[in-house]
């Protein structure tokens, strides 16, 4: 059996499966279930900061393999473990972080109470570093050569400016931070014990790494902070085997001595495994907290506008990727705002006619296009028009992801849609008209567990000598739920064909407003 686990921002999920079928499934909620650490969805925010408590992830680590045991998931059983978590998010560890991983007499919250420099960690939501992102892209060259050595231009949420900017305001902290981990390469070091490298997909996504040669980037180490260097772990694959798991969770929870501890990867590159993009031809849409948009590219190739992400994918292919910040999260503000449920939202949706205003959906700030200082703008809608109000909010977050995703080249013939709001029909059917194209559920709601288990099993048969090819490692996990196809339809195809120009005409006056 093969134990993948995410690590995302609202919650610590599982997934375990054997060699042709996912038998077991498990979500803690980090609010619901931790309410001590005080978090909204799972994060902290003040101001424009949006934080996280790292050991919020430690403690739900430990009860969600208390949780295995008492339900007798066989743990003994488990052959290989691996992981993907949020992207970007920056752990900040001190001296004793090694040395406090091993002890399992106490709990690991207990033993790593004070092994962080920094006690929370900035997530991919932080949009606090628009200066440190100028400093950066200045020192590389501006935003050009910022996307030809790392894939993408300089972003708030990316590690380095992160980074950056923590050096700036507290460098005695700064000073003694030994490691500096992501979210993903801090949750495979509890598992394996040590400091675990972090991955090739996830590292694309830090300014830091040279997209091309796949190793840390001299210039952009140096642009981002002193030392920064040996505080970094290792790049390695993302099914990189790191050694067996860490003790403390065989004598406490009974898991196999030689279960294989892997190295972790995104959320976003992770689900690209899960939902079974390994071929050109099929578009990732997850539609979770955030909205991200994906696929796999054989050739390097990245945005001109420098809007979008080019990933390393868990292949060694690329993957080009689109964030919109305001996902689901967007949706629960407008539902709270009209205080309907989401059955009511649906029905919303199915009342309003097509395009019938235009919402900018940008109730937090936004990545894609960069909007910092948010304001949802309507045009020709009235606010008091429930149906309308809500069918425009989806509609302006897949306009959006239409327009802005054009560079990737990607000309789907079919999407399959993952995350929590994958479940909605009548958002899908959107997406296939907006989208023109057909569009699948994918049988798995967390695409990113499972593909954390499908890396953990190709990681490990390739360290037994009996490597598998994607195609195989995939087969029978992957295939979406078949009555879930939804086809566009040609009349609302037409709406949305006409209507993108007037959204992109709206989005266009609303940005230039705002940089005036
Ligand atoms: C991708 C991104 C988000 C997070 C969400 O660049 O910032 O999709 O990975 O967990």
């Amino acid at each position: 059996m093969f134990l993948g686990i995410d690590c995302s921002t609202q919650s610590l999920s599982a997934i375990l499966i054997d060699d042709r079928k996912i038998v077991y499934e498990k979500s803690l909620n980090y609010e619901r279930t931790f309410p001590q650490y005080k978090t909204n969805h799972g994060f902290l925010r003040t101001a424009s900061q949006v934080h996280s408590p790292p050991l919020m992830w430690i403690e739900a680590l430990d009860r969600l393999f208390q949780d295995m045991r008492s339900e007798d998931v066989p743990l003994h059983r488990i052959l290989a473990i691996s992981g993907s978590a949020q992207q970007h998010g920056s752990v900040y560890l001190n001296d004793s972080f090694s040395s406090r991983l091993l002890d399992h007499t106490n709990t690991l919250k207990e033993n790593l109470e004070h092994a962080f420099s920094r006690k929370t960690a900035p997530i991919w939501m932080d949009s606090s570093t628009t200066n440190e992102c100028e400093e950066i892209r200045q020192a590389l060259g501006g935003k050009q050569a910022a996307l030809e050595m790392t894939g993408s231009d300089i972003f708030e949420r990316f590690t380095g400016p992160q980074i950056r900017r923590f050096y700036k305001t507290e460098p005695e902290q700064y000073q003694k931070t030994t490691s500096i981990a992501l979210v993903s390469s801090f949750m495979a070091s509890l598992l394996s014990g040590c400091i675990a490298p972090i991955d090739f997909g996830d590292g694309s996504g830090m300014s830091l790494m040279d997209i091309r040669k796949k190793g840390w980037h001299p210039k952009a180490i140096e642009a981002t902070a002193p030392h920064l260097l040996k505080k970094l772990p290792p790049l390695a694959e993302s099914s990189k085997v790191i050694g067996p798991v860490n003790p403390y969770f065989v004598k406490r929870y009974a898991l196999n001595p030689e279960a294989l501890s892997l190295v972790w990867t995104g959320d976003n590159p992770s689900s690209l495994i899960g939902l079974g993009l390994i071929e050109e031809g099929i578009v990732g849409a997850s539609l979770g907290t955030s909205f991200t948009y994906f696929g796999a590219l054989k050739s390097f190739h990245v945005d001109p506008a420098g809007e979008g992400h080019l990933f390393v994918s868990p292949t060694g292919d690329y993957m080009p990727l689109n964030c919109f910040l305001n996902g689901a999260l967007a949706i629960e503000r407008m539902r709270k705002h009209y205080q309907i449920d989401w059955a009511e939202f649906d029905k919303a949706i199915l009342k309003a006619k097509p395009a019938s205003g235009i919402l900018l959906p940008y109730f937090e700030p936004e990545i894609i296009p960069k909007v910092l200082n948010p304001s949802v703008q309507r045009i020709g809608l009235d606010e008091k028009d429930v149906p309308a109000n809500c069918r425009s909010l989806v509609e302006g977050q897949l306009l959006s992801m239409r327009l802005h995703s054009k560079w990737m080249g990607l000309k789907p013939k079919v999407i399959y849609a993952t995350g929590g709001v994958s479940h909605d029909g009548p958002i899908l059917q959107i997406l296939a008209d907006v989208m023109n194209c057909t569009v699948y559920q994918s049988a798995v709601a967390k695409s990113t567990a499972l593909g954390a288990a499908l890396r953990a099993a190709s990681g490990y048969y390739s360290s037994k000598g009996h490597p598998r090819s994607w195609k195989e490692t995939v087969a029978g996990f992957t295939d979406p739920i078949p009555s879930s196809r939804l086809e566009p339809d040609p009349k609302n195809v037409q709406i949305y064909n006409r209507w993108i120009e007037k959204y992109a005409a709206c989005e266009r006056d609303y940005l230039k407003n705002l940089s005036q």
